[in-house]
Parts: structure tokens; sequence; C-alpha cells
């Protein structure tokens, strides 16, 4: 393991870009609004760009709009130590999820350049598009095209809200870039990244080496019943979706909740035709359900279904449950999560092994190349909130743990 180098990580220098990043799309509870693909995301993508090439770093594009930026090697033809993360948010998003482990990346270069230190095997920066999954569908969606099992026509077709589709709003912005710039050859990929719960600040604990990625699974709950006027429907004639939809809810949280270590979310929920006199015909929901073990995952949704199957017939309902997104559990590659283990030890970073609850692009990194992750500390646990919170110390500690893995895994190239 390599000792600390005169490679630096320089905390101000990397907290204000962090502040700097977080006036893109900042919204007035003190977060971020940067939904992937909006002029948001456009902005925040040229504001990286900009760093990317002030830190001497080549930049391309590929057909997702992923972006990367390369830093030669001593030897070009190795495959490159890749690293970074993500710039898009959820719409109630917070300062640190994926800006940190894009930042902290571009740190690290310019520490790296600081100290005039050439590494052997070639850098590259990474911001993958539209790891949220907030406004096209699913998350991780560009490097599931790279990496995973999603068609690029797909993603490419997925639509927002307001009907948009993906590739129509990659043109838009201006980041559509070609097949050939895809991430093709990685001999590991890190990833820096907040927490989100409140396994480290509870533990008192600096670092978390990640282990792995916990298993997702999301569907589409359809609810439907009948409309019917709000006033002379008798209230025992009724079929109303929102009723049984709100029973259903509360029985697939009892029933998920028994399985240890499963995570149940029903975190959208739309009424039709959601209006003030009208007996509500039919809901749709989103089930977002979690857990590192897989055979818990399936369990789970087997109870789903049963919950699903007992609420139709109680409630003379018709009930419709449709997996729309899978990603299993995936565990990191054990090498590399030695050498981040080993960078937390030789900083005297107190550290610890955890799975990520949430999802991240580095699992499907980490379905084609050695992968792994480093954890920081969420204040509170809270992410996916305006109130999201990293201290700078926090954000130091993970670019030098990052700084140290990158360059033990890159090698310094002592020949210069
Ligand atoms: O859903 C997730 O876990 C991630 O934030 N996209
Ligand atoms: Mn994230
Ligand atoms: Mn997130």
């Amino acid at each position: 393991m390599l000792t600390p180098l005169p490679a630096r990580i320089d905390a101000d220098r990397l907290w204000s870009r962090l502040m700097t990043m977080a006036e893109v799309g900042k919204t007035t509870g003190g977060g971020v609004c940067r939904l992937a693909l909006t002029d948001e995301d456009r902005a925040a993508r040229d504001l990286l760009a900009e760093w990317f090439g002030a830190a001497g770093l080549s930049v391309r594009v590929d057909d997702l709009g992923n972006m990367y930026g390369r830093r030669a090697g001593a030897d070009p033809d190795a495959p490159p130590v890749v690293f970074g993360s993500h710039l898009d948010t959820v719409p109630t998003g917070g300062r640190f999820d994926g800006a940190l482990g894009v930042l902290g990346a571009v740190e690290v270069v310019h520490a790296l350049n600081d100290a005039g230190c050439r590494t052997r095997a070639p850098l590259e920066v990474v911001n993958w598009t539209n790891e949220e999954g907030a406004r096209f569908q699913p998350a991780m969606l560009a490097s599931g095209v790279l990496f995973g099992p999603l068609p690029l026509e797909a993603a490419y077709a997925a639509r927002d809200a307001s009907g948009r589709t993906f590739g129509e709003e990659l043109d838009r912005i201006g980041y559509r870039g070609s097949a050939a710039n895809r991430l093709a050859r990685c001999a590991a990929y890190l990833e820096l990244h907040v927490e989100q719960g409140p396994v480290l600040e509870r533990a008192g604990t600096q670092i978390g080496v990640v282990e792995g990625v916990e298993g997702i699974s999301w569907s589409r709950v359809q609810i439907l019943g009948r409309a019917a006027h709000a006033g002379p429907t008798p209230m025992a004639e009724r079929r109303d979706a929102l009723v049984a939809a709100a029973r259903l809810v509360l029985l697939l949280r009892d029933a998920a909740g028994a399985l240890g270590t499963v995570r149940l979310t029903v975190g959208r929920l739309d009424v039709l035709p959601n209006t003030v006199n009208v007996v509500p015909g039919a809901v749709e929901m989103t089930l977002d359900i979690r857990s590192r073990r897989d055979d818990d995952l399936e369990a789970a949704l087997r109870a789903a279904d049963r919950v699903c199957g007992d609420v139709a017939s109680a409630d003379d309902v018709t009930v419709r449950r449709a997996e729309f997104w899978r990603s299993p559990a995936t565990p990191f590659a054990g090498r590399v999560i030695a050498i981040v283990a080993g960078a937390a030890a030789g900083r005297g970073y107190t550290a610890a092994r955890l799975w990520a609850g949430a999802g991240h692009d580095a699992k499907y990194v980490a379905d084609r190349f050695p992968a792994g992750m480093i954890f920081v500390p969420s204040a509170g646990g809270l992410s996916h909130n305006e109130e999201e919170w990293t201290s700078p110390e926090d954000c130091a500690r993970g670019a030098a743990v990052l700084l140290d893995t990158v360059l033990t895994l890159a090698e310094l190239d002592r020949t210069a």
C-alpha cells in the first residue's frame, strides 16, 4: 500500500467546486433539482467540461451523453483506471449525491497535477447520464446500456411525464456524442459517494468500504375500481380505487417489512380522474423493493402479489403489478475492496464495510470490470432531500481515499 504521496487533496478547492456546482439547479429549499437532460443538467455538464479542460483532461462524450475526461498515462495502451459518478439529481435532491463523486474525481486529478505525478495507466473521470431514473426510467440508464441489459433503442425511447423522449432531450441539450467514445476498456472503476443512510454517522466511522450494491426491483401497480359520483353513490356500493390503494400501501409495507433485509417504498401515486367530486376509478403507483439478498427480494415480490390479490377480492377492484426494472444484488471486486480498505487505513481513517442501499452506476460497471465504492457519512442519514449534508472534512477524506486508491490501481510512474 502506498504511503500518502506528495499529491494532496485541497479540501477548500473541492468544497468551492461542490458549492459552485450546487448553484446549478439550486432550489429555494437549499437543495438541487437537476433532472437528467434538462437545461440545468446541460449547464452542469458545460461547467464540468470547463473544469475538465482546466484540469488538463481531454473530453469526449458517447452516444448516451456520458462524459469522459482522460489523463494520459506513461503507458498509453494500458486500460484506464476510471472514477466518477453522476450530476443529475432527483427533484428535491441534495448538493452531494453524485456531485461529490464527479468533483472528488476532478480534485484527485488536480492533486496529481499539482504534485507533478504521472501514472503508468491512463486515468478517466466519468459523468454518467441519468443515474437517478427520476425523469427517465430506469435508473442507471446509461451505464445500463453500456454494461447491462438495456437496449440502446429502449433508452432513447424512454419518456418523461410530459412525453418527451430521452433521445430527443439528449439531442436538444447537445450531448449526444458517438458510440465510438464509449468506455470500452477499464482496469478498475471507483465511485466516491455519500452513504445516503445512517450507518457511518451512527457508528462514528469516517469511511465506508462498500462491498456491493443491493438488488432493486421497480414495478408499476395499477388498481382499477369504478369512477362514480361522490354524492349519490352509496358508500357500500363503491369500488373506490384510492381506498383500495391506501390499504394496499400499508399491507405491502407490513408484508415486506417482515422480511429483515427488505425495504419497500411506494414513491409515486397517481389518482384518476383526480377530481374532487368523483370516486377514484383508478390508481397507478410505483413499487420500489430492495434487498442485498436476491432470495429475500423474490420473497418480498411474492408477498406483494399475495397482498395485491387479497385487496383485489376484499375491495372488489382489479390489481395488476408489472415489474419494469430489475437490478440484481451485485458484489464488488475483492481486490478493489481491499485496496479501498488499505487506503483508508493508510490515512489513519476509521472504516467500516457495508452494502449500498441506493443504486449506483458502479453496479453495472461491476458487471463488466473490477469496481468498488467509497462512502462518506451523510448527516442524519439523509439523502434525496434538500437538507442533505456532508461536511467539508468528510468530503476531503473521501477524496483522499479515492486519490490513494486510484494511485495504487494506476501505479505511479517512477520513470518520469
Ligand atoms: O434509486 C436509487 O437508488 C438511485 O438513487 N438512483
Ligand atoms: Mn447517486
Ligand atoms: Mn440518488
